[in-house]
């Protein structure tokens, strides 16, 4: 207050804004804003922030801030932004800023080869940077390593991934096919794997490990692509202005004459599935306003309601048909697969009404014959048998002890809705599975010595509704927090102790029991929940009451409150639970956990696609739960479940990721409007805040007055300021010691200079000892000298 310097304070939009304490009460302050226009307010004390003394400078590493604190950090990265310099470093850690639109140069062959071997630090942040750090750390360690990409939707996760994998292909690669191939794999992904979505017009919907191998020499030698969590609901449904995934509409945008002919494309908006699964078009009631499935005039093709005006569809099918040329698929493959997407959206067009007789099941509308067919003959399958199928489910009866007497249950219009977007649901999955199967062919090596993977999924995710896909990608990021955990503050700690620092331990919030209560045996909530799909009648609710009856004093767990689950819908009270996450609280409504948990189809659907007369088909459900030895017992469902699949694959990453070194490249949204050169101060804040993991440790790592509670800094801090002196230091005493050794190698050559003229010296002196013996002695002397010699 004293000395009246500036201040960052709190403000509503801009994050922060410059102030100066004009007065201090117990628990708040009063700031004056320096922008004469604003009124004097009040903040509370945790919340102001010293500030650079040139509020417009910026560091390259935020670490070499003069002030660390969160706001100087924003501070830092806006002004950086400002300059179009979307990246900055927080100590090794990476902040990439969303640009959205192309910096000149940012990304050329040209930057591409700057950033080949040079290290960390020695030229400006960049994505470059980190992949080229990666890859000399494998080089040198020999240990592969990951760079880990993480940030909100839109921050641009993915496109950073693709910069590190066309960085690590050029540098790196040896000029073959393979190079290309890794690269080229990502419009194929994306276009099964990503749709446009509120936050982001193209949103991978999948989370993926990439991992580029090498071999012994370090040039690149093939690829993998591990993938997790298609986000299933998506075929069958979009929210309000969001679309499926892009193959869909590229297909019926992009695809030429012949082909949509073959496979009954039209617009769209002639399928359920691509008209958000909205009744507008469909509706059961009132059918007349079907549109007509074979609707095809051009205009229409051209523009309809659907026809999104920020993706160019056409365009991007062709795009991506150079994908598909550039990794190895030929024609017969590339059409199997768009025949699948076709018959899928078929599929959608089938619509049921009640029999209207007393057996009180549901027959095929009228209009759906179409649709029927269609799907049948582009999925090779028996269209009888489809639309028994889809109407009934076999069960099998006990009766009379007579065990296995299979008979036919009529479905009720709803059951046999949800069975046509469960058959949907299980093809596409199927389908995309198959995708990155056959991508990972197309990069296949015998042997590699190292791999750099580079993880791009979703971040901590909490909405004003969340569901069973918000409770696996948070239990995926608690796992993440842990890693990063393990890594930064471990590994600084014992870095710090080997170097004899004397640094106090660092404590951290450990979050071991958060996971413990997703993934434990038997108390876990994934395991709750795979209980309850193998009762007869699985309920979401039982699942919840159990779930509330095992941890009934979890410091993690707690049941919603009425107010927040019950405010606008009509749920029960404990229809849910909130779970207390390292980032924050976040309440789960377990509605559809149960169905959502499970990856099997009812028999009578897998068994008929099982058996498709088309080999593609047959092939993407091989193995699947069709097979014999799970048979369904009495009417009940098989059960394949995603919970524990995705734990079992989280499992391996993490294996994967802790015999790695890592990095870490964390993604910033600039504004919501996903527009250029807009910097949304408060909006970016709440993303290198608590909210976002490791901004916030480091944060907590680096920072001197920090708000997030969870670490005790001060040690941390000041042994990173003693570390940078240490290092400084190291750096004066190699300087000396190379000194040193000059100056040594001079002294040899002073030396020997010195005796030499040592010896001219003496024999000088011999010379004038000589030279006084003859002439200090007096005449006398001399002549009796003369006459002795
Ligand atoms: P995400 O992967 O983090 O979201 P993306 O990588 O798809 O986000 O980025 C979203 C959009 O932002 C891209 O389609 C680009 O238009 C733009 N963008 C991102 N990074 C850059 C960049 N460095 N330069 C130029 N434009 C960029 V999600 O997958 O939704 O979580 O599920
Ligand atoms: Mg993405």
């Amino acid at each position: 207050m004293d000395d009246g310097k500036p201040v960052w304070a709190p403000h509503p939009t801009d994050g922060f804004q410059l102030g100066r304490i004009i007065d201090i009460s117990a628990d708040s302050l009063t700031i004056e804003p320096l922008n004469q226009r604003g009124k004097n307010f009040q903040a509370p004390v945790n919340q102001v922030f010293p500030a650079e003394d040139d509020v417009n400078k910026h560091v390259e590493d935020n670490c070499s801030l003069m002030y660390l604190n969160e706001a100087t950090l924003l501070n830092n990265v806006r002004v950086r932004y400002s300059k179009d310099k979307i990246y900055t470093f927080v100590a090794n850690i990476l902040i990439a800023v969303n640009p959205y639109f192309e910096i000149p140069k940012l990304y050329s062959p040209e930057t591409i080869k700057q950033y080949h071997g040079r290290s960390l630090g020695t030229l400006p942040p960049h994505v470059y940077a980190i992949a080229d750090k990666a890859y000399r750390d494998m080089k040198v360690l020999k240990m592969s390593q990951s760079i880990i990409v993480s940030g909100e939707s839109g921050a641009g996760k993915t496109e950073n991934t693709k910069f590190v994998l066309r960085y690590l292909t050029t540098s790196y690669g040896t000029g073959q096919d393979i190079d290309e191939r890794i690269v080229e794999a990502n419009p194929l992904l994306e276009a099964f794997g990503n749709a446009k979505t509120v936050r982001n017009n193209n949103s991978s919907r999948f989370g993926k490990f990439v991992e580029i191998h090498f071999n012994e020499k370090n040039a690149v030698v093939g690829g993998f692509v591990s993938h997790y969590l298609l986000e299933k609901s998506r075929i069958c449904t979009q929210g309000q202005e969001e679309r499926n995934y892009h193959i869909f509409y590229r297909l019926c945008a992009g695809a030429p004459e012949d082909i949509k002919e073959k496979f009954h494309l039209s617009s769209p908006d002639c399928f359920r599935y691509l008209s958000r699964g909205c009744t507008r078009y469909f509706s059961t009631k009132d059918s007349d306003k079907l549109i007509p499935q074979n609707r095809k005039s051009p205009e229409h093709l051209k523009a309809g309601p659907l026809k999104d005006p920020l993706l160019d569809d056409h365009a991007d099918f062709n795009r991506m048909c150079v994908a598909m040329k550039k990794i190895g698929l030929d024609d017969t493959e590339k059409l199997n697969m768009f025949r699948v997407v076709a018959g899928v959206l078929h599929l959608g067009n089938i619509d049921f009404e009640e029999a209207g007789s007393t057996s009180g099941g549901c027959v095929l509308k009228k209009t759906c014959s179409q649709p029927l067919e269609f799907c049948a003959e582009l999925l090779g399958l028996d269209e009888e048998d489809l639309r028994v199928s889809l109407t009934t489910r076999v069960m099998h009866t006990t009766a009379g002890g007579a065990k296995g007497t299979a008979i036919k249950v009529p479905l009720k219009v709803e059951q046999a809705s949800s069975a046509r977007d469960a058959l949907a649901k299980a093809i596409y999955s199927r389908l995309f599975d198959h995708v990155v199967t056959r991508i990972n062919q197309c990069f296949p090596f015998d042997s590699s010595a190292h791999f750099i993977g580079v993880l791009d999924i979703a971040g901590f995710e909490y909405f004003e509704h969340n569901s069973f896909e918000q409770f696996c990608i948070n239990y995926c990021n608690e796992k993440l927090q842990q890693f990063f955990n393990e890594r930064i503050l471990k590994e600084e700690q014992e870095l710090y102790q080997r170097e004899g620092l004397g640094v106090n331990e660092v404590h951290y919030v450990d979050n071991q029991d958060c996971i413990d209560l997703v993934e434990a045996k038997l108390v876990g909530v994934l395991d709750i929940l795979d209980e309850e799909n193998r009762l007869p009648q699985p309920s979401d609710q039982h699942f919840t009451e159990t779930v509330h009856g095992k941890h009934k004093d979890h410091f993690r767990l707690t049941v919603p409150r009425k107010s927040k689950l019950t405010v606008h819908r009509n749920v029960r009270d404990d229809e849910g639970f909130i779970i207390r996450h390292f980032a924050g609280a976040v309440c789960y409504e377990t509605t559809r956990f149960v169905e959502k948990n499970n990856d099997a189809l009812h028999t009578s659907l897998a068994s008929l696609v099982s058996e498709s007369k088309d080999k593609f088909i047959g092939e993407l459900f091989e193995n699947s739960n069709h097979s014999k030895d799970t048979k369904q017992k009495a009417g009940k469902l098989s059960f394949i479940s995603v919970g524990n699949k995705f734990k079992t694959q989280l499992n391996i990453l993490l294996e994967k990721l802790h015999s790695t070194g890592s990095s870490f490249v964390r993604c910033v949204k600039p504004n919501l409007k996903m527009v250029s050169h807009h910097f949304e101060g408060a909006q970016i804040l709440s993303q290198l805040q608590h909210k976002y993991w490791e901004i916030w440790t480091l944060l907590c790592v680096c920072v001197c007055v920090c708000v997030c509670v969870c670490v005790r800094i001060d040690g941390l801090v000041k042994a990173r300021n003693l570390k940078k002196r240490m290092e400084k230091l190291n750096e004066v005493v190699s300087g000396l010691k190379e000194g040193k050794q000059e100056m040594s190698k001079h002294m040899q050559e002073l030396d020997s200079s010195i005796n030499a003229h040592i010896l001219k010296i003496k024999v000088c002196m011999r010379e004038k000892e000589h030279v006084q013996r003859i002439f200090l002695k007096t005449p006398e002397e001399m002549e009796l000298q003369l006459q002795a010699e």
